[in-house]
């Protein structure tokens, strides 16, 4: 059965902390994998999440099978977090959300459906994108292209050729489109240009898939969802997935949700029957502890507050680090570095060539992605030295 199965390649992301946990030198950085550390250089627990946890732990609720679709606790707080409380959308119930196994099981939920509902579509994807995006809508039946995205010589977005390959894309294809924080370049759209592509989706008649895996972590909540609100006010229907695993440091509860936005109440009730089906035969349903974290997090005004201030140091730990990065940088005489100010989220394009990052690893010890993506937020006031020296030394 199994003597001709070949090996599969690793992740290319998940399988440098593999190699990064293997890694014998002391002075070890690992730059690869996008979460969130604090100066400790730990994965944080945040006093809002340990709150709801140990009232939870008191109450000790049974663990009966949760609905299909996640507790409506949950789904409300979600819908209430993209689009606001006094959202109309959300008022006309044109809103279907699901609990989902982290920002890639909302991902796969919706691929899965979408494939339903649009069999000969093609999924288009930024170039360069989250590597699972194509894999999953790959894996999903679909034929994965990329539009233009990234512009290496300004570090920041190709806009006209984003806007020309939208304009040639066929009516009901899939866009994938990083809501903030893009992963991996950390070059963001301005809200003008949200309005631009709104308009060209809405002309071309595309649907917009929105992965929205880092709210908060670039200019705020209520910011970071711009263009959730340009494409609630356009009239759309669209997908959006959400993550959870870095605004509440809750990556193996797996916490995220598949948002469906449809044109009524009447549509979306539909909708939800036919995600149902989708989740039914997958897992059934999802588990019950990280939502019901957040939902309780989300629900108390205390509790949310104390989150969003957490999410605040977080968010302004990482802008300290770049600003930081930079500085050290010009003193280390390496060339100049100021985009690193400009690009926003967890990562920057760093602009290293594989074989720098490569040398960077076999002399320092210090893991990134071999495209020159690294993890801003894995940076702390103890390594941020020697990860500058390494770099100014690797482009001499
Ligand atoms: N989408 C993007 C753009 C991401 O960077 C990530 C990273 O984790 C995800 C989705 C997946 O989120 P999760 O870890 O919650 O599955
Ligand atoms: O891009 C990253 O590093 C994060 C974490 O299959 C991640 O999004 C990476 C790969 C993967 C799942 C999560």
């Amino acid at each position: 059965l199994f003597a001709a199965v070949e090996m599969a390649p690793r992740d290319p992301i998940l399988g440098l902390n593999e190699a990064f946990n293997a890694e014998k030198n002391p002075a070890k950085v690992n730059l690869g994998v996008g979460v969130y550390f604090g100066d400790d250089g730990k994965i944080p627990l945040l006093a809002a999440v340990k709150a709801a946890e140990k009232a939870r732990l008191e109450a000790q609720p049974p663990r009966g099978y949760q609905p299909i679709e996640g507790t409506p606790a949950y789904n409300g707080a979600v819908q209430n977090l993209m689009f606001g409380k006094d959202s109309e959308l959300l008022a006309a119930g044109r809103a279907v959300t699901c609990q989902c196994l982290g920002g890639t099981g909302a991902l796969k939920v919706g691929a899965d459906y979408l494939k339903r509902l649009l069999p000969d579509a093609s999924v288009y994807i930024s170039d360069p994108s989250w590597e699972n995006h194509r894999a999953l809508f790959e894996g999903a039946g679909f034929p994965v292209k990329e539009y233009a995205y990234y512009d290496a010589a300004t570090r920041g977005v190709n806009f006209a050729g984003m806007k020309a390959a939208l304009a040639a894309m066929p009516a009901k294809s899939i866009v994938v489109l990083h809501a903030c924080c893009h992963n991996p370049t950390g070059a963001d759209l301005t809200v003008a240009q949200w309005k631009e592509v709104v308009a060209a989706i809405k002309e071309r008649n595309l649907v917009a898939f929105i992965d929205m895996a880092y709210q908060g972590f670039a200019d705020g909540i209520k910011e970071d969802a711009a263009a959730l609100d340009l494409f609630a006010a356009s009239g759309l229907q669209f997908f959006v997935s959400s993550s959870f695993s870095k605004s509440f440091s809750l990556y193996g509860e797996r916490v995220g949700a598949l948002t469906i936005v449809t044109d009524s109440k009447d549509e979306s009730a539909r909708v939800l029957s036919q995600v149902k089906r989708v989740i039914r035969t997958n897992y059934s349903n999802p588990p019950t502890h990280g939502g019901a974290v957040v939902a309780a997090v989300l629900s108390s005004p205390e509790l949310r507050q104390m989150w969003e201030d957490e999410l605040g140091g977080m968010r302004d730990r990482i802008r300290a680090m770049r600003t930081s990065l930079v500085a050290n940088l010009k003193a280390e005489g390496a060339p100049n570095f100021d985009f690193i100010n400009v690009q926003r989220g967890m990562f920057s394009y760093t602009g290293l060539t594989a074989a720098q990052v490569e040398k960077m690893r076999a002399d320092y010890g210090i893991y990134a992605v071999g495209t020159g993506r690294i993890c801003v937020a894995a940076l702390n006031t103890k390594n941020i030295g020697y990860v500058a020296k390494a770099i100014a030394a690797v482009l001499k």
